[in-house]
């Protein structure tokens, strides 16, 4: 079963590249030692390029370019976010997956990750581009202690978490266009889907769905989206690991979320002015009833988008679609 082909994958990992005696694995689980060679098999069935030296074991040559548990954790460096992920070749969302989990009870910073999502959605269910293997389809399961009215502020916390997880990887600095957006040059490389579950006064969990592209190239978008999104790779011209991406970015939600639920919103507040492509730019606010024109001042101490109109008024917007 999976708990003795995880055990295996991570003894391979953890050797880096030096033989893993299969005995020692077989006794452990009280197996055979044709029981941990079928384990090896199967690994190699998954993309793992693994070697045989007699009387030594197995070492690992190669593994593929999934964002499956063991890749992703070898990157780790967080307490809880990320120490339990659930990982799909394929599946309609990674959201709808996460919600159930909720449900069972998952612990604070579960992780569901798929290669591709058939069923990927935005906000307003919106469908969200999800291609095989070439971005970062993601919930993070987060149990922070906030009161409902807060929970909205988690956007504009995963939105500087992803931020600066591109920047470690690649040295570009994005934009964040309020809320939800992230941009580079213009384009859309990440949007963020916060859901929540909650009781009338308390935060039961905030589900923070992250969308990244990586390493799509322009064709490997629809054609509606080709000219307003881009991916990391077509920015930077090199493949992204893509698993080493999602730890990082696990890393900084960690930390900004401790940060935010420690001390409050302000220094969060503080590091997304800084990559705000919002502030102080005229823009367009759609939202479901109305449009609205005006000069972005900035967000309030609650997160909430202010909008200086024609008339000298201010308005405080909760949730639109912003044109620049
Ligand atoms: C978002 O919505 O930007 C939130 C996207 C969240 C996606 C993640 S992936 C993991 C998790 N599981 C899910 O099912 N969802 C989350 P919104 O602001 O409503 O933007 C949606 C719009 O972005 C669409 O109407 C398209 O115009 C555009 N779009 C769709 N796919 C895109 C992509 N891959 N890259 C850039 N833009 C895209």
């Amino acid at each position: 079963n999976s708990i003795v082909k995880n055990e295996l994958l991570k003894r391979l990992f953890e050797a880096e590249g030096e033989p893993v005696s299969g005995q020692e694995i077989a006794d452990q689980f009280g197996l055979s030692r044709t029981a941990i060679w079928k384990y090896v098999k199967e690994l190699e069935k998954d993309g793992y390029v693994i070697g045989t030296i007699r009387k030594k074991g197995y070492y690992l040559i190669e593994s593929p370019d999934r964002v499956n548990e063991a890749n992703v954790q070898k990157y780790l460096t967080t307490k809880k976010y990320g120490q339990h992920i659930h990982y799909y070749e394929t599946c309609k969302s990674t959201q709808l997956i996460a919600h159930d989990e909720e449900q069972n009870g998952a612990a604070d910073g579960t992780v569901v990750i798929a290669e591709e999502q058939t069923a990927g959605r935005g906000r307003m269910a919106r469908p969200w581009s999800s291609t095989a293997g070439k971005g970062i389809w993601m919930s993070v399961i987060t149990r922070p202690s906030l009161t409902p009215q807060q929970a909205p502020q988690m956007t504009l916390v995963a939105a500087v978490a992803v931020t600066r997880a591109i920047q470690e990887m690649t040295g570009i600095d994005p934009d964040i266009k309020w809320p939800n957006d992230i941009l580079i040059k213009g384009k859309k490389v990440t949007g963020i889907l916060t859901e929540l579950q909650a009781d009338p006064d308390q935060v039961k969990a905030v589900i923070l769905g992250i969308g990244m592209n990586v390493n799509q190239n322009e064709s490997d978008f629809p054609e509606e989206l080709q000219g307003i999104a881009t991916s990391l790779k077509m920015l930077t011209g090199k493949p992204i690991d893509r698993s080493q991406l999602i730890a990082k970015t696990l890393g900084f939600l960690e930390i900004y979320t401790e940060l935010y639920v420690k001390h409050g919103f302000g220094p969060i507040k503080m590091l997304w002015e800084g990559y705000s492509n919002t502030t102080g730019k005229r823009i367009r606010a759609v939202m479901l009833n109305e449009t609205i024109v005006g000069t972005a001042l900035g967000i309030s101490e609650e997160g909430v988008l202010e909008l200086k109109l024609d008339d000298g008024t201010i308005r405080g917007i909760y949730s639109a679609d912003i044109e620049l």
